[in-house]
């Protein structure tokens, strides 16, 4: 069974308060208005919120999968946004980590788990979503550089970041010729299309990147050429679980919402709580959340023990995002009229839970996964 311990508790705490502190005076102005700011993620990396999961010795704070789904958590109770900012800045980390060398390492790790500096993940392009493998980004060894071409979509933090971790084909078709490039924000021939105009997620910028002979130094390359699509997909696997975790987050803030509004609501001389088709909504609210969170957290505890995880990051992806969006939509119903209006945050939780079932792999792509193992295991 899993149980907080101390130190778990302590850092819950420390996360909830400054993500109130950091992010809280601007969330409802900043939602409206599509506004990202680098400054609260550089504030949250002071708080040590950044690298939770990277090595102390690259700035990190030398801890699990078990504690940064619990920051993640906390921080997507106030804002799903920079929750999947710490996120997806935690992806380049972790590829750095388990790929990188050393001076790989020691070039870009540090200031990204201290926050400092910004990461981003290109895999997705135009034409290829679901079937990653497709991909047409292309990378050419010239002399000692490599020079990529093409266009990367829905890129979070596209603008911001000061380093891309870019899949782009060195090799022939399907996943064995893609290869996984360091490609720092300020090299020349990066450029950035449109700017997405999104239903939640609204503080979080999701751009375009466009790579036009895009020259970066041949040891930006991450492992072997042909090495990409397993970089990627072994990231993804560690980035579902923190996509479960934050909408773990959103679905609890939700729940804490609507069941105070539904013990204060009076209808009927009565709580609305106590009306059964409300409280055993709310009970329901309740269950699924307590399960997504022990899937969620079975994944990181079978990641930190470092046992294999693909499938079981898969599940809970697939359960803590749906039942993310289940909640958050059943929260705007307790409040009714209220609710779907501006004036209380659940019409914001239930916008922001809407997309958690397609990033990191649409929620169809997570059952592939399932299906696949189910096959497998199940095969004579
Ligand atoms: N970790 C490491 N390697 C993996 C892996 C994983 N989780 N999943 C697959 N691989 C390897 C396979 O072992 C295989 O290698 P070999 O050829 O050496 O055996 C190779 O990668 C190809 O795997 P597979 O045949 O399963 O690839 P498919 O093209 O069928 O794609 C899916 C598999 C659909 C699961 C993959 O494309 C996917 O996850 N798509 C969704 C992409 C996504 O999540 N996008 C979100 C972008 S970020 S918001």
């Amino acid at each position: 069974m899993f149980e907080l311990t101390e130190d778990h508790i302590a850092l819950k705490d420390a996360a909830a308060e400054a993500a109130k502190a950091i992010l809280g005076a601007t969330l409802k102005a900043d939602d409206e208005a599509e506004v990202f700011r680098a400054e609260y993620l550089h504030a949250l990396g002071e708080a040590g919120l950044c690298g939770v999961q990277s090595p102390e010795e690259y700035g990190g704070l030398g801890l699990g999968y078990t504690e940064y789904t619990i920051i993640l958590e906390e921080i997507a109770k106030v804002s799903a946004s920079y929750a999947v900012s710490v996120a997806v800045t935690g992806l380049p980390q972790v590829i750095l980590s388990t790929f990188g060398t050393a001076a790989q390492k020691e070039a870009f790790l540090p200031a990204l788990a201290m926050g400092e500096s910004i990461g981003a993940f290109a895999l997705s392009e135009p034409d290829s979503g679901s079937d990653a493998a497709s991909l047409r980004t292309t990378a050419v060894l010239d002399g000692e550089h490599y020079r990529l071409n093409g266009t990367k979509f829905w890129i979070t933090h596209g603008g911001v970041a000061d380093l891309y971790i870019v899949m782009a084909r060195t090799g022939g078709p399907g996943p064995s010729g893609v290869s996984a490039f360091l490609v720092p924000g300020d090299t020349e021939g990066l450029s950035f299309g449109k700017k997405e105009e999104k239903m939640g997620l609204r503080a979080s910028p999701t751009v375009e990147l466009v790579l036009r002979d895009a020259l970066i130094p041949a040891a930006n390359l991450l492992g072997q050429e042909g090495d990409g699509f397993k970089v990627a997909m072994s990231a993804l696997d560690s980035g579902r679980i923190t996509i479960g975790a934050i909408s773990v987050g959103i679905a609890q803030a939700a729940l804490d919402v609507s069941a105070a509004y539904a013990t204060k609501r009076k209808q009927f001389n009565t709580a609305i709580i106590d009306f059964q088709g409300v409280g055993f909504m709310l009970a329901d609210m309740a269950i699924k959340i307590e399960a997504s969170r022990l899937m969620v957290q079975k994944a990181a505890g079978l990641r930190d023990a470092s046992k294999p995880y693909s499938q079981i990051a898969a599940m809970a992806k697939c359960m803590a995002t749906d039942t993310s969006i289940q909640v958050a939509t059943d929260a705007v119903q307790v409040l009714g009229g209220y609710g779907y209006t501006r004036e209380y945050p659940v019409e914001r939780y239930m916008r922001d839970a809407k997309v958690m079932q397609i990033v990191e792999g649409t929620n169809q792509v997570q059952r592939l996964v399932i299906s696949r193992y189910l096959k497998r295991l199940y095969a004579d």
